[in-house]
């Protein structure tokens, strides 16, 4: 287990780059940080962190190379030719698991160990109690810095498939997309009729709170496959009733867009025979490759 000491190099200092050296430097760590553009890392410098001029001089610097950019074919591209060899990579860039695994791989073929990983918090949540970070891919290399790693936010070790952190992250941004936008069409529809957000989003939050407790049903479901047990509210009601969304927001002079493609599912569904099912049997359909 690494102790606070740990030489830490991280690479880009965009928001979350700059909140992730932050944690580090605040923690004890020795930080040395690179960013493509200078400038931001005034303030890290400040606090004490060393500022390399090339990314390679960064690596050479730390053990432990702590990658979060734009992307990952930047991540490619800033780290191509740099001698990373003996070191640990921990990438906490955006991506997706078949990047995770593509990364992982060119990594070993250079001598370093690769851990990939999904970050769940914003910037200012970074070594706070609230941030999660999922990692998977090098067990020892996680387990060498899981400490250091620590200070970022609870660290979550998914296994040593590369992909899993990536997989688990951009589920987690996707039930998170399809509550942002509804919640968006719902303070825009509440707004056409006069009423601000602001007064709209208690009933709201307590809403979509009582509708979250139905997750762990939705769960057990799609487990089983079964979704004809102990339905509540069959899927050939909600379809019925689910065109009055889409009308009422053009009624209301609003875009129904974010609307379409549910509805279009639960109707292929129903057409399917399987109305009297539950809601999650869309899942099937979602499951189905696209053509
Ligand atoms: N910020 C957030 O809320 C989310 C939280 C969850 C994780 N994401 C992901 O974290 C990655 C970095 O996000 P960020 O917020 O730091 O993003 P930016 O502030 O836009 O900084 C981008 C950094 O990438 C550098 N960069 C961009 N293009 C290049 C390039 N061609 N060559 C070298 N570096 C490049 C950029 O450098 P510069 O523009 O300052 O020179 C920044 O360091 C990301 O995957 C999120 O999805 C954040």
């Amino acid at each position: 287990m690494e102790t606070p000491g740990t030489n830490v190099a991280v690479l880009g200092l965009g928001a979350m780059g700059q909140a992730l050296a932050a944690a580090f430097l605040g923690a004890g760590h020795r930080t040395t940080v690179w960013n493509r553009t200078t400038g931001k890392a005034k303030s890290l410098v400040e606090g004490g962190a060393h500022e390399a001029a090339t990314v390679e001089q960064a690596v050479a610097a730390a053990p432990l190379v702590v990658v979060c950019l734009l992307d990952n074919a930047v991540v490619t591209d800033v780290l191509a030719g740099t001698d990373v060899a003996g070191r640990t990579v921990v990438n906490l860039t955006n991506g997706t698991p078949r990047q995770a695994r593509e990364l992982a791989e060119s990594f070993a073929c250079r001598g370093a160990e690769y851990v990939d990983g999904g970050i769940m918090a914003v910037p200012p949540g970074i070594g706070t109690d609230q941030a999660l970070l999922l990692y998977s891919g090098s067990q020892p290399a996680f387990d060498r810095y899981r400490d250091t790693l620590a200070v970022l936010g609870t660290p979550q070790f998914l296994g040593t498939e590369p992909g899993l952190a990536a997989l688990s992250d951009l589920a987690l941004l996707t039930g998170m997309y399809g509550l942002f936008g509804g919640a968006l069409q719902a303070f825009a529809l509440a707004g056409s009729g006069g009423v601000a957000a602001r007064d709209f989003v208690p009933m709201l939050q307590q809403w979509l709170a009582a509708m979250a407790t139905n997750l762990p049903r939705f769960a057990e479901e799609i487990d089983t496959g079964d979704y004809a047990t102990g339905v509540v509210s069959n899927l050939a009601m909600q379809a019925a009733a689910f065109p009055n969304l889409i009308h009422v927001s053009r009624e209301q002079g609003l875009r129904p867009d974010l609307l379409m493609p549910l509805h279009a599912l639960m109707t292929e569904r129903v057409a399917g025979g399987h109305g009297a099912e539950d809601f999650t049997g869309i899942v099937e359909l979602i499951r189905t490759p696209e053509e």
